[in-house]
């Protein structure tokens, strides 16, 4: 089966002449999708949604066929022939943002949805589908205005004194709305992990069990495991999820200084691999846990945050534990082979990145609302610092831009670029 779908002013007048007659609004109806010359293209089930009442807040006509490739051909060659064109990527999703159907969050929680790659995150998408996040949002803005109208008000009358009275009022609210944003921002952080996931590298020297990690945490056998040291050369990557958190694990090569040439490229992208990670597992055999990580990756002021891991733990009879030194370096002594503590290491993963599996509430988030959230946030510092010191032009000010910043979340106030890049990610015919 196929679907096409017309959306915009020439949909109803396109859909006459390959309908004969359009069916009622929004009643599905029996039809022949006719050619130029009267002949039949195809048949099946007609839609039509008359304006403003649709998803794109357009006129919309649904063909619902046989499909097949000949076929569909045919007819879309007949719809470009009466004046459609093909939709760009993400357009009806575009079309009905900017017809107010729906607002940016919701949009970008439609490719969210479709792109998800676990229950628990497309149960987020369709939660910002719905509108949870943007209400949140909109919660804020109202809460920020109503402060706005209160100090401005007092800007223009600048000659008296704000009584203090007004004054500690004022301090409460942007408190307040100081203290429901980080819970928004905390919230929006888990939607924005359930999305993207982390990425965690797998390093350490040769035949520590690197790759027999990795492929217990896939639950398969992605990676030759041997006892021969320098058996992984390539980098491997594999998808997880714990309790929903989707999971980037990388395998890399055992560093060690080689002469092999192969040997050699494969320790360099470990390398490379090991700077671009979330969190790094390094690896090392228990007793053998004196070989310095830094001296193999070469300093690096930006590393990521680094797990040790101990393996092979049943060679040398100690217990599966999870501890923190004094330097809040976490070690985890394990056994691969021998599955202990493998748990440790996977609870470890989930608190490192903050995450809770979510109950329930959780909503899909985005970087690009993380950062407008981060934006809000420090305008909110500056207001408050400004209130303090009663410069009140300023508070206004701060207070202007933190309204701005959520504004770009819903889209309220977007540039055009940002569009462009948000919906040219969606998939054809979304
Ligand atoms: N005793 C014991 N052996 C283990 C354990 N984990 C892995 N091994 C063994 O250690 C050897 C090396 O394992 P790999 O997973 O290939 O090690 P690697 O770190 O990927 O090695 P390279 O790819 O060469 O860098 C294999 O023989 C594994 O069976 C463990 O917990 N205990
Ligand atoms: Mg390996």
């Amino acid at each position: 089966m196929a679907i096409v779908r017309l959306s915009g002013p020439a949909a109803v007048a396109i859909a006459s002449q390959l309908v004969k007659p359009l069916p009622a609004p929004r009643q599905a109806a029996y039809r022949h999708f006719l050619d130029a010359d009267g002949g039949i293209i195809d048949d099946g089930i007609c839609l039509f949604f008359p304006a403003p009442a649709s998803f794109t807040g357009e006129d919309v006509v649904e063909l619902q066929g046989h499909g097949g490739p000949i076929i569909i051909e045919a007819l879309l060659a007949r719809l470009f022939a009466l004046g459609a064109r093909q939709a760009h990527p993400g357009e009806f999703s575009q079309r009905a943002f900017l017809n107010g159907r729906i607002d940016l969050v919701q949009a970008e929680a439609i490719a969210d949805l479709i792109d998800s790659s676990s229950r628990e995150a497309s149960r987020a998408a369709r939660r910002s589908l719905q509108g949870e996040f943007s209400q949140r949002i909109n919660r804020l803005v109202d809460h920020l205005i109503r402060l706005r109208v209160e100090i401005e008000a007092g800007l223009d009358f600048s000659d008296e004194p704000l009584e203090s009275q007004s004054l500690a009022g004022n301090a409460r609210h942007l408190q307040q709305l100081t203290l429901d944003l980080e819970c928004l921002r905390q919230e929006a952080r888990q939607g924005c992990l359930l999305r993207e996931g982390i990425q965690v590298v797998i390093a350490g020297a040769p035949n520590v069990g690197k790759s027999s990690l990795l492929n217990r945490l896939a639950k398969r056998d992605c990676a030759i495991v041997s006892d021969i040291p320098g058996t992984t050369r390539d980098v491997l990557r594999e998808e997880i999820h714990l309790d929903g958190l989707p999971m980037h694990i990388v395998d890399t090569a055992g560093m060690r200084i080689s002469n092999d040439p192969i040997e050699r490229l494969g320790i360099e992208r470990a390398v490379a691999e090991v700077k671009n990670a979330d969190r790094i597992l390094y690896i090392s055999a228990d007793g053998d846990e004196d070989d310095d990580f830094l001296s193999v990756v070469g300093e690096s002021r930006e590393l990521p945050a680094v797990t040790r891991v101990i393996n092979k733990i049943d060679l040398t009879g100690r217990a599966a534990a999870c501890k923190e030194g004094p330097d809040g370096e976490v070690r985890i002594y394990l056994s691969v082979q021998e599955e202990e503590g493998i748990d440790l290491l996977v609870e470890h993963l989930k608190q490192c990145v903050g995450f809770q599996p979510a109950g329930g509430g959780l909503f899909s988030a985005r970087r690009r609302h993380l950062e407008a959230l981060a934006r809000t946030s420090k305008a909110l510092l500056a207001a408050t610092t400004a209130l303090d010191q009663s410069a009140e032009e300023l508070l206004a000010e701060e207070l202007r831009l933190a309204q701005q910043a959520l504004a770009e979340i819903t889209g309220e106030v977007t540039a055009d670029d940002l569009l462009g890049e948000i919906f040219s990610s969606f998939c054809i015919g979304k």
